[in-house]
């Protein structure tokens, strides 16, 4: 079966297309990219099975205009991710409180139940490790049932630590039975089996070579991931002796550049780390283009308002473009795969590459690509005679390179001019022998003081609080120590000032004091000046058993039960969400039940209330 290249059309064709016009529109919430690609992928799915005809828009959630278009939509299709604490993404994160509003107006009987007529379905992307596994997912159906809207199928939940692409599938499996069964949904056009397999591609404008270049990202404000401020990297240290094995880095960012720019003790710092020199001279190769081709990418339809729907404002540098905006080290995905095999000029290739996209086979799939934790650029490599345009690579096979997020490790009183991070550096031996550095943690120990990063502040509620008196319980080992350093040095410019302070204590935990105890010297000294008044920390292969923060919660329960008692008190915690922060939760419930005298759910239930009432903050990952 061949399959169709299409070029990309302007985004901007979703807002300005007729309202009276039937559509199913795809509505994604996403973070890390995969509720996007899914629902590019559902779209595409959509259209070769119900025909080209079939209006299908695949639009980002922050750019619906809810309000005007939601009560006028036939099908609407929620591909919603949770991310961190139970919470929406950032693009989703104004839907998410406007329906929330809509929903509590629709309660109180101020407004009535008006999306009536409007069906929707639901796919949320979560992972099962994490206590709010799907949050948004849930409260995405709940809120379109309370507007009242019909759901088309049951919801789906996409396990991210099991496998979110086969929870997909079914869940695509049932919708395409649903809407089988109510083909007017879909609007007169669609009609069975007429589509074909369509993928996206750009129109690529070739430029003389030393044509003049654009910057990947235009110089911003910094106050949000659209609008990135390239800001100087002053500092990079390593944080681990010579005797660790692992690497963990700090590093300073200036912001003085952008006079406005603020950020508050707790928020986080976004950035857009590029591929190392390697990957982008390999991948260079592997295209078989110069990495100096100067090129311009255009979405179809484009006017003279510039490249809205390009995924680079052109003109770019070959090397510029694959250091930024191209996800490589990531497993492809079955539409890069039929992209890849599209253009293979051998016939084995080109076939291999379209079993392994397919549902016959996805124990190749498994076994070639997932197993093996194999990249696209490894994929490549084995498939030497597929090389993409400029303008299917961008459009159909790399997934743009997505921001990466870190907890600011410094306190805003202390540094206003410049941004702390802390950050460990991911490199992992994959199953094909292949070193998998991480993107942004790999870069960021590349960096030299002077070096250049796109940058911007993320607000978090993870703040300190208001009273300085309030005692506070920190919990966080490894990383999960930076927000901590900065709520630290944030007391200390209050003990400086001639504040009054409250308790703080402080559980830490890292390998082994010889290896990985990072900022010790801080956090003595943290001690010494009253801005910590504990300090626990838990060495966990030091000896034969492991000791962790939980551990040392339990022993120290009558003290951080004291604590607990007095007015207002904190507990925060941060650091990895899969084990820590569910083990972390557990040993406060029985330090509840044990000094509170409480049966087991009581003193579930009186943890619950601290969270309830704002008394228990997580930053957790
Ligand atoms: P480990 O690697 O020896 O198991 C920072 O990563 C520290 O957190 C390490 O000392 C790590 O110990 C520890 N850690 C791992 N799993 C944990 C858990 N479930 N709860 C608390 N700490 C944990």
């Amino acid at each position: 079966k061949s399959t169709k290249v299409e070029p990309i059309r302007r985004a901007s064709t979703a807002a300005e297309e007729d309202l009276s016009k039937p559509s199913v529109r795809i509505l994604y919430g996403t973070q890390t990219g995969t509720a996007e690609r899914f629902s590019k992928q559902l779209g595409n799915e959509l259209r070769r099975k119900y025909g080209d005809g079939t209006l299908v828009e695949v639009v980002d959630i922050e750019n619906y205009k809810a309000e005007r278009r939601l009560p006028k939509e036939r099908l609407v299709l929620f591909l919603m991710a949770t991310y961190g604490d139970g919470e929406p993404t950032d693009n989703a994160a104004d839907f998410y409180s406007w329906i929330c509003n809509e929903v509590e107006d629709v309660e109180n009987g101020v407004k009535d139940r008006y999306l009536e007529g409007v069906h929707y379905g639901v796919f949320g992307l979560g992972n099962k490790q994490y206590e709010h596994f799907n949050a948004v997912g849930k409260r995405m159906q709940t809120s379109m049932e309370a507007l009242g809207a019909t759901p088309i199928c049951r919801r789906g939940d996409g396990d991210d630590d099991d496998s979110i692409d086969d929870d997909f599938e079914k869940w695509c499996t049932d919708l395409f039975a649903a809407l089988d069964a109510q083909p007017a949904l879909l609007g007169a056009a669609a009609a069975e089996g007429t589509g074909s397999d369509t993928l996206a591609a750009y129109r690529v404008e070739l430029l003389p070579a030393g044509s003049k270049a654009a910057s990947p990202f235009p110089d911003g404000s910094g106050s949000s991931a659209h609008d990135p401020y390239w800001a100087v990297i002053s500092e990079v240290q390593e944080l681990h002796t010579a005797a660790s094995d692992r690497s963990c880095v700090h590093v300073e960012i200036d912001i003085s550049g952008k006079s406005q720019l603020k950020y508050e003790t707790g928020d986080h710092v976004g950035m857009y780390a590029r591929n190392s020199e390697q990957v982008v001279a390999r991948m260079a190769c592997l295209l078989g283009l110069p990495l100096e081709t100067s090129f311009r990418l255009h979405a179809e339809g484009e006017g003279a308002s510039g490249d809205l729907d390009a995924p680079f404002p052109g003109p770019i540098q070959l090397s510029t473009a694959l250091a930024y905006f191209a996800d490589v080290l990531s497993s492809p995905h079955k539409d890069a795969l039929l992209a890849l095999a599209s253009c293979a000029t051998d016939s084995k290739e080109a076939e291999q590459l379209r079993l392994l996209a397919s549902a016959a086979g996805k124990a190749q799939y498994t076994d070639y690509i997932a197993k093996q934790h194999r990249s696209l650029m490894e994929v490549m490599e084995g498939f030497p005679s597929a090389k993409p345009s400029l303008g299917l690579f961008f459009g159909s096979i790399a997934p743009r390179l997505a921001p990466r997020y870190y907890s600011i490790s410094s306190g805003a009183a202390k540094h206003p001019r410049s941004v702390h991070v802390t950050c460990a550096v991911v490199r992992d031996v994959m199953p094909t022998g292949r070193i998998h550095d991480g993107v942004a943690s790999s870069h960021l120990q590349r960096c030299k003081p002077g070096d250049c990063i796109p940058v911007f502040i993320r607000r978090s509620t993870f703040k300190l609080p208001d009273d300085t008196h309030t005692p506070v319980i920190m919990i966080g080992p490894g990383t999960g120590l930076a927000p901590f350093r900065g709520f630290i040095q944030e007391r200390q410019a209050l003990i400086e000032d001639m504040a009054e302070v409250g308790p703080a204590v402080l559980f830490f935990g890292c390998r082994n004091r010889a290896h990985d105890y990072i900022y010790e010297a801080e956090l003595d000294a943290a001690v010494e000046s009253g801005a910590l008044s504990q300090l626990h920390v838990a060495f966990s292969r030091a000896g034969p058993v492991k000791d962790y923060v939980q551990h040392h919660m339990e022993s120290n329960g009558a003290a951080v039960w004291e604590l607990l008692q007095q007015p207002g008190a904190c507990v925060y915690v941060c650091g990895d969400a899969k084990n820590m922060a569910k083990d972390v939760h557990r040993a406060l419930i029985s330090v509840a039940a044990s000094q509170g005298s409480m049966s087991s759910s009581q003193a579930e239930a009186w943890v619950k209330r601290l969270g309830d009432s704002g008394r228990y903050h997580k930053d957790v990952w």
